[in-house]
């Protein structure tokens, strides 16, 4: 037991740190993601908190865990890899396809697909997503 809590609080603190590393400065900006990484920003135009989800890793099973769960209204994706941002946790739902490279300034108007990778039509995704992968 004695060994265990410390390094539970250990996780706690680096979670806490990266969320915080993640969400800093306040108004974030296009510039704040750098190259191969992939961020989520609260507000349209890759204005308000950004959460760097490669920091953490790209897939991530529930972002209610880091405090940005259903905000998402701008993405980057900088990394060479295709991402998807869904609707629900535990990567369900519709999805949101994002190519290397590619970036969404405003996730109100953009192709969404079903969770079986069929095509579900063009329709706000603003302020849905709950986990990426
Ligand atoms: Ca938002």
């Amino acid at each position: 037991m004695r060994v265990r809590l410390p390094a539970a609080v250990a996780v706690t603190a680096w979670a806490t740190s990266a969320v915080l590393l993640s969400g800093a400065p306040a108004q974030a900006a296009e510039s704040d993601c750098g190259s191969n990484q992939i961020c989520l920003f609260q507000d349209y135009g890759y204005g308000g908190r950004m959460l760097n989800i490669t920091r953490i890793g790209t897939c991530i099973e529930n972002l209610k865990g880091w405090e940005f769960n259903d905000i998402t209204s701008s993405v980057i994706n900088n990394s060479p890899v295709t991402v998807r941002l869904y609707q629900d946790i535990g990567h369900g739902g519709k999805y949101v396809r994002l190519t290397p490279g590619e970036k969404i300034a405003n996730l109100s108007s953009v192709t969404i697909y079903n969770n079986d990778g069929s095509w579900f039509g063009v329709n706000t995704f603003n302020d849905r997503t709950s986990s990426t992968c």
